[in-house]
């Protein structure tokens, strides 16, 4: 079949080993017997690389020549994973070099896993942009990444008796195959100083001294189109400093510490990403890392925008940036300071370009991760910026105004200043072409709450674009066997047109396609069932359903509302152990972040739930539940494509979108979800015959919050499976913590009032499992109708709705 594993022919294969093998004794002086899997995986690296390079060189000639449009994606965070496999498919050569080593006795998928996962993100916010970065490349977008080089990503997570543990993730210490350091490209970013102005020609200029100079030297990863011959750029930018380790000529010890002390804290700036899903820190690392990001790529972009020719008038259109949520959203000032200070522009020109160039998504609505940043900091770190920004302020505000001359309340909320805080969604707002959500109901909320002032007074700017993940990773990847039956059954174009996976749905209910399919579903949960008794130690029944929540853990995504329930199982089990039930096996993975306590108990009270059910002979092994640490890409590959159940049950109106929801339906697993972020259009996309749905909508939960929430003690005292439930919890001594919160703080995030839902949700499930041909049915309808969650969809909607991009199709002559 075309996607996955195709016959080559032998003198091509043969051309290939001996290649290998001439590259293994040329870099590492060894024969294959004498080699390591780290040798072998840096050999097939090498040469992947080489056939990635002449593509890259021909794209960026192209680009230049024909002036392209290009996007710049700006985010904190890049989470692609494991690159090798994901470009040998996109490059069309996973099967001839799998065959090729095969014959070698070299298994390529063993070897891969020698490659760290470039964990360069936290959760959905990063995933997605790496997701972007794929689609973007596979339908000839001039589209690339732009990021931070963090020497340590997200860290790694050990489970002891139960507690999470945190170990630094040093994803770098056996080199990167991937990356090109561009020494030549690197530019200077400047922090603290002072800024006078100064009268020069007939208009005032901004003179910056004493100002610390950090060196930006970009590390470039390239992004390989499918099926294309594209490769774009994911640029990450690495702090260094140009001052020597230490002057020999004044060398003392003095001064070496005070050169040592500089270069730590110079290489602090890309040391570590932020584990912060959600919450945000407002520390001063952090703010500078933005600054960093930012400065670095603006300057990149500028300076090849010159190289053309073109005058900076005319930079929208030749250039769009776009910032993954505001943590990059100090491109505002920064664009206004290099076209003011450095090329020379008035405000209202440099203004009227930066707005045409910036584009802002929102990725939440919990109000605890709206950033701001203390208006002391920003002026003594950032002093020509907080300027800008002041400026941008006042102008902003004398607007306003104008439309609403004497509503001081209002233009207080809407203000970029206010209350000694810079507000930076409000400055993404106020300096961006377009506002946008990331699921229907998320830009609802956004329009009606979060930013209802700002929609009041330019609805034109708030626009919607559902998530998407890349089908290429998250099903020809992760999942080989259901694309080799899909190359099989519908021809195998869906790889660049997942729309094409439509073409499925005649066969949801033929028994003969269901059986194949139901073969591949097994395959999958038995490769995870025996990457659990290796971890674990653990046998769990690959015939049981496959009941899967794996994402970061927070009280509103309720991992607790899963164990409430799994408690609740049990009890019933204990207490009549011949219970008709379907076995059932819980499996859970996601990190928490450090110092989110809360979360932390969430996961030990997962692993004593699990230490109690998973010995109690009393059951019959009708129930497991499983904890695998260490959740990341490379482990999401593995548990996804095993699912038969998706949990994705946060309380209605919190979740964004979700990314998970799409790669497990892409999989054939069943939903079992409120109705928050994309679960809705899921739910319109397979039909709720195709889905599980309960618990509050976001109207109704909203209004609860409007109103002072519910009082969860009355469903404490009301319900006796609640009461038990809860109950059970103050057997462990640290889940006393969740229990308190839950009750004593009202249950914010409403466990309690959707569990009697749940539980017959879960039971419904249960019955529709136990019916073959309606299970299968419902899982092949989710994968026929997955097409519009790939993100070559979203990215489709980015690049004509809003960056007004054109396909560039590379034509390599060479
Ligand atoms: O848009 C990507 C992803 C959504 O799918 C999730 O629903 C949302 O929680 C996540 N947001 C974040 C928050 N970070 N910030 N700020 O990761 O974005």
């Amino acid at each position: 079949t075309a996607n996955c594993i195709f016959t080559r022919p032998s003198a091509d294969k043969a051309m290939l080993r001996q290649q290998f093998i001439d590259r293994l004794a040329a870099l590492y002086g060894k024969t294959l017997d004498e080699a390591s899997e780290l040798d072998i995986y840096n050999v097939i690296a090498s040469m992947v690389r080489e056939e990635i390079n002449r593509r890259w060189a021909v794209t960026n000639r192209y680009y230049k020549e024909r002036k392209v449009k290009q996007v710049y994606y700006f985010s904190m965070e890049f989470l692609i994973g494991r690159l090798l496999t994901a470009n040998m498919l996109n490059l069309g050569i996973y099967g001839l070099y799998k065959e090729a080593l095969a014959e070698l006795g070299v298994d390529i998928d063993r070897i891969e896993q020698q490659e760290q996962d470039a964990g360069l993100g936290n959760g959905g916010l990063g995933r997605l942009a790496a997701c972007f970065l794929d689609s973007l490349a596979c339908m000839n977008y001039a589209g690339h990444g732009c990021g931070i080089r963090y020497k340590y990503g997200l860290f790694e997570q050990k489970i002891i008796d139960g507690h999470q543990f945190e170990l630094p993730d040093n994803w770098l210490k056996e080199g990167y195959p991937w990356e090109v350091r561009k020494a030549d490209k690197a530019v200077t970013v400047r922090f603290g100083g002072q800024v006078r102005l100064e009268e020069s020609g007939g208009r005032l200029v901004a003179v910056h001294e004493n100002y610390e100079a950090v060196k930006a030297v970009p590390y470039d990863i390239p992004v390989v189109g499918c099926n294309n011959k594209t490769v774009n750029t994911l640029r990450l930018w690495s702090a260094e400093t140009d001052k020597p380790d230490f002057d020999f000529s004044t060398f003392s010890r003095g001064n070496y510490l005070k050169a040592m002390e500089y270069k730590y804290a110079v290489e602090a700036i890309s040391q570590i990403l932020y584990p912060d899903d959600t919450y945000q820190e407002g520390r001063l690392l952090r703010l500078k890392q933005q600054y960093f990001l930012v400065s670095a790529g603006l300057q990149s972009i500028v300076r090849r925008y010159k190289k053309l020719g073109e005058n900076l008038h005319f930079l929208p259109d030749y250039v769009a940036i776009h910032i993954n949520d505001t943590h990059p959203a100090l491109v505002v000032p920064e664009l206004m300071r290099i076209l003011m200070d450095e090329e020379g522009l008035g405000w209202d020109e440099a203004w009227r370009i930066t707005t045409g160039c910036v584009f802002y998504t929102n990725h939440t609505v919990m109000p605890e991760a709206l950033e701001k940043w203390p208006t002391d900091m920003l002026r003594s770190l950032l002093p020509r910026i907080y300027m800008i920004i002041e400026e941008i302020n006042e102008r902003f505000c004398r607007e306003l105004w104008r439309s609403y001359p004497g509503d001081w309340e209002r233009i207080r909320r809407m203000a970029v200043i206010a209350d000694n805080m810079v507000h930076m969604a409000n400055l993404a707002v106020v300096g961006s072409a377009s506002v946008n959500g990331v699921a229907k109901i998320h830009t609802e909320i956004l329009k009606k709450d979060v930013f209802k002032l700002f929609y009041e007074y330019c609805p034109h700017k708030f626009n919607n674009k559902t998530n998407g993940v890349t089908h290429r990773r998250w099903l020809a990847k992760a999942n080989p066997l259901l694309a080799r039956l899909l190359d099989e059954t519908i021809g195998p174009a869906w790889l660049n047109h997942p729309e094409d996976l439509v073409f499925l749905h005649p066969y949801a209910s033929d028994p003969a396609f269901q059986a194949r399919f139901a073969k591949v579903k097994q395959f999958n949960k038995e490769r995870l069932a025996a990457y659990i008794q290796d971890r674990l130690g653990l046998a769990i029944d690959p015939c049981s359903i496959f009941d899967i929540q794996v994402k970061r853990i927070h009280a509103y995504k309720r991992q607790l509302l899963n164990i409430l329930h799994i408690l609740h199982l049990y009890d019933r089990l204990t207490a009549q152990p011949d219970l008709d039930i379907v076995p059932r096996t819980f499996i859970f993975a996601g990190k928490a972040a450090p110092g989110y306590y809360f979360a932390k108990r969430i996961i030990k009270l997962i692993n004593d739930v699990a230490a109690l059910v998973n010995s109690d002979k009393r059951i019959c092994d009708k129930l497991k539940v499983v904890f695998l640490e260490n959740y990341n890409v490379s482990l999401a590959e593995l548990i996804i494509p095993a699912a038969d159940l998706s949990e994705q049950i946060s309380t209605a109106s919190r979740e964004a979108s979700g990314t998970g929801n799409m790669k497990f339906m892409m999989n054939g697993a069943i939903t079992i979800g409120t109705l928050d972020g994309a679960n809705i259009e899921i739910k319109e996309a397979v039909g709720d015959d195709n889905i599980i749905i309960f618990g509050l909508t976001a109207g109704e939960v909203l209004n609860y919050y409007k109103n002072g929430g519910y009082n969860a003690w009355q469903e404490y005292h009301g319900d006796k499976r609640v009461k038990a439930v809860l109950d059970r919890l103050l057997t462990w001594e640290d889940s006393r913590l969740i229990y308190d919160t839950v009750l004593n703080n009202n249950d914010e995030f409403f466990v309690l009032k959707d569990f009697s839902t749940y539980i017959e949700a879960q039971e419904r499930a249960a019955k529709y499992y136990q019916d073959s041909g309606k299970w299968w049915n419902m899982a092949i309808h989710n994968v026929a109708y997955a097409g519009y969650f790939s993100s070559d969809r979203t990215i489709a909607e980015y690049a004509i709705g809003l960056w007004r991009l054109n396909r560039a199709v590379i034509v390599d002559s060479g």
